[in-house]
């Protein structure tokens, strides 16, 4: 069965952005459709109706409707499991363990750093004022996380979409020329250049 991802319509959502590489890497065939979030359509009855959390992204499997970036790259994972498809989490039990505590911790902690560095300033390069107190605090948190976690091309050996989400984060301090270790930017732009998160990428091309 063909999925659709719903999306917003400026490919800004880092959660989609999860969502979307996930099913790219799987390889299973899916549609984008694009709810525009400045618009509020996300509330509208046609789209919370069905989306529990009236938020992006959201993935349709015929009358199966998911939300929350990590519970569908989850259920990608297991619907589409290794070896026949990638893997989007690592096959060690205490690795894929540590690939989920990132992906939750990335969703949860670090407010200041999405708020001041929100991802219109990644995607699109949006002129954003220097970090305050508060945002360089958690910039200096993500970086003491990373720089334990990058020991390498990617975080768990082979890799998984916590790589996805990592570069993410810290492409919102990379992109705005705040300080980050050379070690960092490296890993970042070498994940930045994966095929998947570049279809991403295009889609913000016109045309
Ligand atoms: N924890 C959720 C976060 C989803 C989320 O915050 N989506 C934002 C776009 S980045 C959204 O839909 N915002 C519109 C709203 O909350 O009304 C996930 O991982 O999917």
């Amino acid at each position: 069965m063909s999925f659709i991802l719903y999306t917003d319509s400026l490919f800004t959502s880092p959660y989609a952005l999860s969502a979307f590489v996930a099913l790219t890497e799987k390889g299973v065939p899916f549609t984008v459709q694009t709810v525009d979030l400045e618009a509020g359509h996300q509330k509208r009855g046609d789209y919370a109706g069905r989306a529990l959390t009236a938020r992006v992204p959201a993935l349709v499997e015929g009358d199966f409707v998911l939300t929350e970036s990590s519970a569908i790259t989850e259920y990608l994972e297991e619907s589409f499991p290794a070896p026949e498809y990638l893997a989007l989490y690592p096959a060690d039990r205490r690795q894929r363990a540590r690939a989920r505590q990132l992906q939750a911790w990335l969703r949860s902690d670090l407010l200041p750093v999405r708020v001041e560095r929100d991802t219109e300033t990644v995607f699109f390069g949006k002129a954003s004022a220097p970090l305050s107190e508060a945002g360089r605090a958690a910039a200096d948190k993500l970086i003491h996380v990373a720089d334990q976690l990058v020991q390498g091309e990617n975080l768990f050996g082979a890799w998984s979409i916590a790589d996805v989400d990592l570069t993410m984060m810290l492409n919102r301090l990379i992109f705005n020329g705040d300080e980050v270790p050379q070690k960092l930017k490296d890993y970042a732009a070498a994940q930045w250049r994966r095929p998947s998160i570049q279809q991403w990428l295009a889609r913000h091309q016109p045309g």
